[in-house]
């Protein structure tokens, strides 16, 4: 089969949305680091959107920082690739042209480094998923024994992780008395712009504090809120986007319609006109992003993890499962009350909007999929959110459980007794906990409670919340999952 480029683009079906600007022309303004499903659905649709709108030297090279796969993919097709929107009521095809070439970064870091630092690139932004930011998820602190940063300090010009990358062009733009380039936080992580400020600071400070005062002085961090549910590609994505394209497209994206992007409109030397075509540019993206993260993410992991447990693939089944539907109920119940409601916003009407959205029967999300890295998406998702609650003496029993189900699911047996592929970088460091605690339910809550990068020092000390944790997790071992959650509902 012919493939998707710019030189089939004109054969498509007229149904098939495909850039009108010229291609040809584009300058790229954008690096993104971390090309993977998520940017491509997000970030370069509104950026392809924006250049319908006003042309402008905004195209995008991406950077994936671990595998060639995306930029093998991408290469032959000249950087276009199809995004298929499912709603319920059927699918609709376009092609996003704003992503121009591909670097893969460990074959070439030094050419990643030049790119980053060229005088057009105005914008560096990100989507490294959490772990990508070698933090400690519960302070937002540098870690600086993490295997990649200890890498980069050593290498400096050679560098493997983000927070490597970015200081290394900073530190090259610097010498040439160039600006430093807006660095756009696009990842779940709850005040991303600060904390990815603060990263790049003290990575700098290692190596030289006029470099870090510099960049403190200069440099430009905006927030954002990203939201969209973009499940991984599948055999069977591929096959039903080259039925719709009438070529292959190695590469294509899927997603829901719903997209929302919150924006903190402080950028160094300009940006794409993506207020002109649906992002909100916001003086404060905090609220945006406590909604998100709080009532979407948190549930979206409770869900996960309880969903994965009583054996439902997807977060389709899973929430289509009336006793998970009730607990999600209770569980915004608890949650709503620690959220600021974004001006103009319901949060109820909110929540209401997450349950259809989740509900989608077009969407095939794995609930495995969201279950991983549990380690670095729980403090930000459910246990802000616990504090807030223990801190006002309210009840916390379905957050407890959602805390309760990731440890269940930890343990890396399902309930069958089937292995469970569980994917976290402190994957180890359960296991050892899980292998001592046995099924023990004191034990095991106990153990991985004590993990402080998770739980922080405080957590550990609350008793309600300890004890709740620990009742639910004797109820998921004794019970299984739907039994525990519909005791919680009854
Ligand atoms: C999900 C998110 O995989 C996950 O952890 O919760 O990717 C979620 O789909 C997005 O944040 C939605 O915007």
């Amino acid at each position: 089969m012919t493939r998707l480029s710019p030189q089939t683009l004109g054969s498509l079906p007229k149904t098939v949305r495909r850039p009108s600007y010229e291609r040809a022309g584009l300058k790229p303004g954008i690096v993104h680091l971390g090309l993977g499903a998520f940017a491509r659905a997000h970030l370069c649709e509104y950026t392809d959107d924006a250049l319908e709108h006003a042309f402008g030297a905004w195209g995008i090279i991406g950077a994936s920082l671990q595998r060639p796969d995306q930029r093998d993919r991408l290469k032959p097709q000249g950087g276009l690739y199809s995004f298929l929107k499912r709603a319920p009521d059927g699918p609709q095809m376009r092609i996003i042209g704003s992503v121009l070439d591909v670097l893969v970064a460990p074959e070439n870091p030094a050419a990643l480094v030049t790119r980053l630092a060229a005088a057009e690139t105005r914008i560096v932004s990100l989507t490294v998923t959490e772990k990508g930011y070698c933090h400690d998820p519960a302070t937002g602190r540098l870690r600086q024994d993490h295997p990649d940063i200890v890498h980069d300090l050593e290498h400096p010009d050679a560098p493997r992780s983000a927070i490597g990358l970015i200081v290394a062009a900073l530190k090259l733009r610097k010498a040439e008395g160039l600006a430093p380039f807006t660095a756009l936080s696009c990842d779940n992580l709850p005040h991303n712009g600060k904390v990815l400020r603060g990263l790049v600071r003290d990575f700098a400070a290692l190596q030289d504090d006029t470099l870090a005062a510099w960049i403190e002085a200069n440099g430009a961090f905006p927030a954002t809120m990203v939201d969209r549910i973009v499940p991984a590609t599948t055999d069977a994505d591929i096959a039903e986007a080259a039925g719709l394209l009438g070529v292959e497209d190695a590469a294509p994206v899927i997603g829901e319609p719903f997209r929302q992007w919150a924006v903190e409109d402080r950028f160094a030397s300009g940006r794409p006109a993506w207020d002109e075509v649906g992002a909100q540019m916001v003086s404060e993206v905090a609220p945006f992003e406590f909604m998100k993260l709080r009532m979407l993410n948190g549930a979206h992991s409770s869900l996960a993890y309880l969903g994965y447990l009583s054996g439902h693939e997807t977060v389709a089944e899973a929430s289509g499962d009336p006793v998970l539907a009730r607990f999600l109920q209770g569980l915004w119940a608890e949650i709503i009350p620690t959220v600021p409601a974004p001006q103009g916003v319901d949060l109820t009407d909110y929540a209401g909007a997450l349950l259809t959205r989740f509900h989608n029967p077009a969407i095939r999300h794995r609930t495995w999929q969201i279950a991983m890295d549990g380690s670095q998406k729980l403090p930000q998702r459910l246990l802000g959110t616990i504090r807030e609650r223990l801190k006002a003496g309210a009840p916390i029993d379905h957050l407890a459980l959602g805390v309760a189900a990731w440890m269940r699911y930890v343990t890396g047996t399902d309930e069958t007794g089937t292995v469970i592929d569980v994917r976290d970088p402190l994957a180890g460091e359960f296991a050892r906990i899980a292998t001592q605690a046995g099924r023990n339910a004191q034990a095991l809550s106990s153990g991985l409670l004590g993990i402080e990068a998770i739980f922080g020092s405080d957590l550990p000390r609350e008793t309600a919340f300890t004890k709740a944790v620990a009742r639910q997790l004797d109820s998921l071992f004794s019970q299984g999952a739907k039994a525990t959650a519909a005791a919680l509902a009854a």
